[in-house]
């Protein structure tokens, strides 16, 4: 069983709603390290990395705070990958969904060299593949597939050692209602699976996973990208991004409990819970819970 290192990444820097800086004390309040150690985890937590403060700036050339997302990825990017070397399970704990591109760019890097296959399952109600000639915002949060891909802004891209760091067939997008117009055509010109609600809807959360899970195997290393907005509201009010409409408690339980059942995760991004939006924890306490089910917690089992 590896040992889990939590990295905070406490950034808003990404986003144009403040708060998500906070996220990872929040998950730390709601008691994240202790309810890993409870499931028998080695669980250590490397503290929060450091980087530039939120400059609250327009966009410039179609982009919100590029150098200051740079310097978090870097940041990100650094930490995740000396955490892989060691031979341990990187848990991110955002900040906003921007740092994904450092985490999953130090992931691709990683799995090319021990000639894994890296499969990325993204849960989100936003797609985030915009760039900064389509973005309706210019915030960075919005781009970080597109960056992976190998499409975003030039200080963003090929971090991973290749131009893309994941080809479109590597990831599945899953809970997603929420695409903008010139984005729906980026995810048509680039082949991009997106299981949205209406997919959910009519095929089922059981049917929906085991299609999105269909080609993990022992080589396989299988990376979660969690933003939390992809839950419904309702549940999960600490967002900044928050859009009616998605996957129930219960069908979020059997998303992590099925990828748990493959035992082929090999790391995690937590990102995007807003304390300042949230109600007495609730978010960060929900995504302690989805976490124990991606570990492996289950009702019956030991
Ligand atoms: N997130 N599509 C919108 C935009 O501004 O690009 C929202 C993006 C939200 C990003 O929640 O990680
Ligand atoms: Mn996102
Ligand atoms: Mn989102
Ligand atoms: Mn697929």
């Amino acid at each position: 069983m590896k040992n889990i290192s939590l990295i905070g990444a406490p950034t808003d820097v990404g986003a144009s709603v403040r708060g998500a800086g906070m996220g990872p004390d929040a998950l730390r309040v709601a008691g994240l390290v202790e309810a890993l150690r409870s499931q028998k985890f080695e669980v250590q937590d490397l503290g929060n990395l450091a980087g530039p403060p939120n400059p609250w700036a327009a966009p410039s050339g179609g982009l919100r705070h590029l150098e200051e997302v740079t310097a978090w990825n870097r940041a990100v990017f650094d930490a995740v990958a000396a955490v892989l070397a060691a031979g341990d399970f990187p848990l991110l704990m955002g900040g906003d969904h921007s740092v994904a591109i450092g985490s999953i760019s130090a992931v691709a890097r990683h799995c090319r060299a021990e000639r894994k296959h890296l499969r990325v399952l993204w849960f989100d109600a936003h797609t985030d593949v915009n760039t900064e000639a389509i973005s309706p915002s210019g915030n960075l949060h919005g781009m970080p597939v597109a960056c992976l891909l190998g499409h975003g802004p030039q200080a963003l891209v090929g971090w991973s050692g290749e131009r893309a760091a994941l080809r479109p067939e590597d990831m599945d997008f899953i809970g997603i209602r929420s695409v903008d117009a010139d984005e729906k055509e980026a995810i048509r010109l680039l082949g991009l699976q997106v299981f949205d609600m209406r997919h959910i809807d009519e095929h089922g959360i059981r049917n929906t996973m085991t299609e999105a899970l269909h080609d993990i195997d022992e080589g396989t290393h299988l990376h979660v990208s969690f933003d939390l907005d992809c839950l419904d509201p309702m549940d999960a009010p600490g967002v900044g991004t928050g859009v009616r409409g998605g996957p129930t408690y219960r069908e979020m339980q059997l998303c992590m409990e099925m990828i748990a059942d493959t035992g082929r995760l090999g790391s995690l991004d937590v990102v995007e819970i807003n304390p300042a939006l949230d109600v007495r924890n609730r978010t960060a306490e929900l995504a302690v819970e989805f976490v124990q089910s991606l570990f492996g917690a289950s009702t019956l089992a030991r």
